[in-house]
């Protein structure tokens, strides 16, 4: 169960935001209310959340769970393969100063974005990226290891990070889509088959029983509530214009 998130508001220069989705430029008010209804979705779920404010220094911070991974024992501040990102984590870091008192960070030549690790219980899968590092992999590894968990690496070739491709939903459910469908490390889960057309809602987030995820995906929705999990859905339109969805918005530990 988790009891907290953090987010960080999008701030007016996430129109400078990196973007390879070709659907336009977000609109930064619309973001804004979109972002509003997204903590609201995790409130309903029953986290307290920390919502930081816009740092119009970095154009992508709202994607915060890029840079760093929580854990039950210790927070992990990544090295973000995106250049333009490696500068969110000073801020985060302090931050998670308030909530955790062990504190790893991923050092170059290691790079790591978190958006590329998915957490099942101890074990964390980590997707080999153009964010993320076989050098940052090995780092996370061995900080998992000092803390009584363990991960191993995936390697992705279509996705910009792992999660935008797979989601656990706990229960050995795993929502899954294109290239990690038939994935051998993978097969042990039961896997929710996403379809390639609505690819961008294989990222959604487990939050204590119920299942956020992106609206307007009718047949993900189905295959989701099929399994039994209570859904809300959240309009993220804005933030698929900068390739980012569900999970990158929020922390949650
Ligand atoms: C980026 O390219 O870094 C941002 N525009 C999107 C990050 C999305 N984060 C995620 O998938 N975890």
């Amino acid at each position: 169960m988790f009891k907290k998130a953090i987010v960080r508001t999008p701030g007016k220069s996430m129109v400078n935001g990196i973007s390879t989705a070709g659907i336009g430029i977000p609109d930064h008010q619309l973001a804004l209310r979109q972002h509003a209804s997204y903590i609201e979705a995790l409130k309903a779920c029953g986290l307290e959340v920390t919502v930081l404010p816009a740092d119009e220094a970095f154009p992508d911070s709202t994607f915060v769970e890029d840079v760093a991974l929580l854990t039950k024992e210790c927070a992990i501040i990544t090295n973000p393969g995106a250049d333009s990102r490696r500068g969110e984590t000073a801020a985060m870091k302090k931050i998670l100063q308030n909530f955790y008192t062990n504190i790893e960070e991923v050092h170059e030549p290691g790079r790591v974005e978190a958006g590329d690790i998915m957490m099942v219980g101890e074990h964390f899968y980590i997707g080999l990226s153009e964010r993320t590092n076989q050098q940052g992999a090995a780092q996370i590894i061995g900080f998992l290891q000092k803390y009584g968990m363990s991960g191993s690496v995936v390697t992705l070739e279509e996705v910009l990070h792992l999660k935008t491709g797979i989601a656990y939903l706990e229960k050995n459910n795993l929502l899954a889509c294109g290239e990690f469908l038939a994935k051998p490390e993978f097969q042990k889960f039961n896997i929710l088959e996403i379809d390639n057309n609505e690819s961008y809602a294989a990222n959604c987030i487990w939050v204590n029983g119920t299942v956020i995820m992106p609206q307007g995906y009718p047949k993900a929705r189905k295959t989701i509530a099929n399994a039994g999990y209570p859904i809300i859905e959240v309009d993220v339109s804005e933030y698929k214009k900068l390739d980012g969805g569900i999970s990158c918005l929020s922390l949650r530990f």
